[in-house]
């Protein structure tokens, strides 16, 4: 899978890729992410990416010119052109599953106050939101669109991140992870995990899961 991303901050996304298991995965070839600045297609002398709202209002927008200049070079018959916005689809486990079957995706990342509208509506497939909260821009949404992808891929985790994937695909939280040691400042790891009994651990665990799930995931279940 190829990930291209525009940005006027490249800075702010390229250490973030090198670690773990991205860079494993970037690293191994089963992902590739370029990251270009918006700002070699800036405008004039001065390179400028925003200007002011037509119809007044505080703040800039993102230009046209510049994100279209940017992508167009990048596109072809099989890209997912997406814009990384509050008002987008939710992100989440459907969505990154459906996103990872894709062979090439091109990540948009808005500042100021947002993006022209022509960019949604003439350049973008789809617009995506991380999550109902305010940002200052795309950036930190395309970083966990790249990561909640990267996992997805074939050969990226091995088996013990298989299951991991499972279970949330299964649409359960995770049970409690304990480690030494067995008792700390009064709390006691449960005596099942100590057992050895793999039946009874799995047993706990699957119980833990549902009931965590119940209380405070109900939607989850629904
Ligand atoms: C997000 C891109 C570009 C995504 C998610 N929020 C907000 C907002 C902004 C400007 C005007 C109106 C609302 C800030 N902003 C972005 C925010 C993505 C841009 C500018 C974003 N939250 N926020 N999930």
């Amino acid at each position: 899978m190829r990930i291209d991303v525009v940005t006027i901050f490249p800075e702010l996304i390229r250490p973030y890729l090198a670690t773990s298991l991205l860079g494993k995965a970037i690293a191994a070839g089963t992902l590739t992410v370029e990251v270009h600045d918006l700002r070699d297609h800036g405008l004039g002398n001065h390179r400028s990416v925003d200007d002011a709202p037509y119809g007044g209002g505080a703040g800039m927008v993102l230009r046209p010119e510049p994100i279209f200049a940017a992508v167009e070079p990048l596109r072809t018959e099989d890209s997912y052109v997406i814009l990384l916005s509050p008002r987008g689809t939710v992100f989440r486990h459907a969505v990154a599953t459906r996103l990872a079957a894709r062979g090439h995706i091109i990540l948009i990342c808005g500042r100021y106050e947002g993006v022209d509208e022509r960019v949604a509506e003439a350049l973008c497939d789809e617009e995506i939101s991380i999550g109902d909260f305010v940002l200052a821009g795309g950036e930190l949404g395309a970083l966990v669109v790249i990561e909640a992808l990267s996992r997805l891929l074939p050969g990226v985790l091995g088996n013990a991140g298989s299951l991991e994937t499972e279970s949330h695909a299964a649409g359960l939280l995770e049970y409690p992870q304990y480690t030494r040691p067995a008792e700390f400042r009064g709390h006691s790891v449960p005596e099942v995990l100590l057992s050895g009994d793999h039946a009874q651990v799995d047993e706990w665990r699957r119980e833990r899961s549902e009931e965590l799930t119940r209380r405070r995931r109900p939607d989850l279940i629904d």
